[in-house]
């Protein structure tokens, strides 16, 4: 920034081989440094306009999604004035996302089908193990017998079996369609279920 004010301090000296293009943006460069303190100044309402302006575009992403989702949660608690900050875990939030990525992602899946049972043989490796066996005995645990649809899930070697049976040929043709994630997404609302786990009172976290 020194060097930058000397450069402005000798524009009228002699030249220094710059293009009037470069002088133009050392100006530019020098208004906004030296407008940048006052900017800050007066941060907020300074802010506020600009937002307004018709160049701000509307920007719901956080550009990571789990760091906005629990952006989102902190957002929340923040805002609500009955939020117990000593329960407060956004670390378990943080874990289970972990676990929701390793499951979504990182996990193999075999899917055997017997009558209107289908059995999800899901596995992965290292840590992602521990995230399979987590999350599908607390979805079966938390979905059997929904709707006449019955869930089983077992931690086995590498990861976990979950066992859905459809109701009837109808639902077992949805089975068929969803198979392991898309079961795994169905149920209780989960942008809830992540709050209640940063509020911690997840029942199974
Ligand atoms: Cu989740």
């Amino acid at each position: 920034m020194s060097a930058m004010c000397e450069n402005m301090q000798v524009n009228n000296s002699p030249d220094y081989g710059e293009t009037p293009l470069q002088k133009f943006s050392l100006v530019v460069l020098a208004a906004v440094l030296l407008t940048a303190p006052a900017l800050a100044q007066d941060g907020h309402s300074q802010h506020g306009t600009m937002m307004h302006g018709s160049q701000a575009a509307p920007m719901a992403q956080g550009g990571e999604a789990a760091f906005a989702a629990i952006q989102e949660v902190v957002g929340v608690l923040e805002a609500d004035a009955s939020t117990d900050w000593s329960k407060v875990n956004i670390e378990a939030l943080r874990r289970h996302l972990v676990d929701m990525n390793n499951v979504t992602l990182r996990s193999v899946v075999q899917a055997t089908e017997q009558g209107r049972t289908v059995t999800f043989v899901v596995t992965g490796k290292d840590d992602v193990v521990g995230s399979i066996q987590r999350m599908v005995t607390a979805h079966a645990g938390a979905m059997n017998g929904s709707n006449g649809w019955s869930y089983e899930g077992i931690p086995i070697d590498g990861g976990a079996r979950m066992r859905v049976t459809a109701p009837d040929d109808r639902s077992l043709i949805k089975l068929r369609a969803l198979g392991f994630i898309g079961v795994m997404t169905q149920g209780m609302h989960h942008q809830a279920h992540h709050l209640m786990i940063a509020r911690g009172i997840a029942p199974h976290h």
